[in-house]
């Protein structure tokens, strides 16, 4: 039994870490490299990776795969969701099957085609496909933008740049969200006069194009029927757990946020950036990076807010306007929650809940629930942050946090819900306690 799961995660291990040479390598050092075998310990610490090369045997090589060890391990934790321990990859010259080099040869061969055409094929995709959202755009003459339930900084920066954009074109357009604008986001449509509706108040027929934004499945989107208008969806997002519905869908999992996405899009097809249109995308990378903090925060990302600012963005007015905006009801109620705080040493986990009753007793928003899940985590010792938010009886939403390797993704999707590695979230129904319990068992 445990012999055929070994063999299985060796498999795994060699593609995935294949790939990621052929993918990554900046230089060609690693592309002429091939895995002849892979071999991990029972005990999952330590993966011996022999490799060959053809007509260089040289140590360097060696050197530079085993520098480049937390680099592949990232790789295989994104990539095997399964596995709740990396090993360290150890990667050395394969002696034996120096004779078997032509047969490598051809493998190699038909294994940097197939890389080359998928990378092709991304590239492709995005052109296509940023193309296809203009067309689109530019051909509707009503559209209908939205994002997901409790939107967060993202979701209403994006929708708010989208929104600009079409009101730019001339379009009709309606920005629904189902939360009353917190004040915190107000200006992202004052400052361009747009107000965002809650309800549709006509049939979702009249819209030629559906824009949906930093939305993982059609149904959070929190508007009911909208998945019998699929086929007019122009669906932009950055969850990886997002099945890329819709007639145009742009998925990248490897940026920060969808606003990301959407400067990309925007600016390959020149389109010129104002101060309005620059708030908004800067407030959705803003929020999703933690102040470009998290681990989503790649050099692109800062190269983009610094297109953003000189394009007039105003970082201090943001933070400002969103971090240091908080009612007194949002503190009061901060501290009663904290005051739940469990710790599960031995799960480096901790946990947080709130119950409706106590929850409807303050005049908050859930932007506020966010910071607080963030807030748990940023203990020391502790790597899983839980909150319960009770919406009913035995129904509750949970998010869950973590820094490090583990996957709360995977977690959440255990439950229906879904995310990013270290952010996610589910709707859980049952008993508290037993939920609880469950969810550590887990860890
Ligand atoms: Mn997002």
């Amino acid at each position: 039994m445990g012999f055929s799961r070994l063999d299985r995660i060796n498999s795994q291990l060699k593609k995935v870490v294949s790939e990621a040479m052929f993918i990554t390598s900046e230089d060609d050092s690693f592309k002429n490299v091939t895995i002849s075998d892979v071999s991990v310990t029972k005990d999952l610490s330590i993966a011996r990776i022999k490799i060959i090369r053809e007509n260089n045997s040289s140590n360097e090589v060696i050197d530079r795969l085993n520098k480049a060890g937390s680099f592949f391990r990232k790789i295989v934790a994104k990539k095997m969701k399964s596995l709740k321990y990396i090993p360290s990859l150890l990667f050395e010259f394969d002696i034996n099957v120096k004779e078997a080099g032509r047969v490598l040869e051809i493998i190699e061969d038909l294994s940097k085609k197939r890389i080359e055409k998928k990378q092709e094929k991304i590239a492709r995709g995005f052109a296509d496909v940023s193309k296809k959202i203009f067309k689109l755009l530019n051909d509707s003459e009503n559209v209908l933008v939205c994002g997901h339930v409790n939107p967060d900084g993202d979701a209403f920066g994006s929708i708010s740049f989208i929104c600009q954009y079409l009101m730019d074109l001339g379009k009709r357009f309606t920005a629904y969200m189902n939360h009353e604008l917190p004040e915190e986001f107000r200006f992202l449509f004052t400052d361009i006069g747009i107000n965002p509706v809650m309800d549709i108040d006509c049939n979702l027929d009249e819209f030629d194009t559906i824009v949906i934004l930093d939305v993982g499945a059609i149904t959070r989107t929190g508007i009911d029927g909208i998945e019998s208008h699929v086929d007019k969806v122009i669906n932009i997002d950055h969850h990886i757990s997002n099945d890329g519905f819709g007639l145009v869908s742009y998925i990248n999992p490897d940026v920060s946020s969808t606003g990301e996405i959407l400067y990309d899009i925007f600016r390959s097809n020149d389109v010129p950036l104002n101060d309005n249109l620059s708030n908004a995308i800067y407030t959705a990378i803003y929020t999703d990076t933690g102040k470009f903090s998290y681990e989503n925060t790649s050099s692109s990302t800062l190269a983009i807010a610094s297109e953003l600012v000189k394009n007039n963005a105003d970082p201090y007015k943001i933070f400002r306007t969103i971090y240091e905006n908080r009612t007194v009801d949002e503190v009061r109620m901060f501290a009663e929650i904290i005051s739940t705080l469990k710790i599960y040493p031995d799960k480096k986990a901790a946990l947080v809940s709130v119950s409706k009753e106590i929850f409807e007793g303050y005049n908050v928003n859930p932007f506020t629930l966010k910071e607080i899940v963030n807030f748990v985590r940023s203990i020391g010792q502790v790597e899983v942050a839980i909150f319960f938010h009770e919406l009913a009886e035995n129904t509750y939403k949970v998010s869950f946090r973590s820094k490090g390797t583990v996957d709360v993704n995977a977690l959440a999707k255990i439950y229906g819900g879904g995310g990013h590695h270290n952010a996610s979230g589910a709707k859980l129904h049952g008993n508290m306690s037993d939920l609880i319990i469950e969810i550590l068992d887990q860890l």
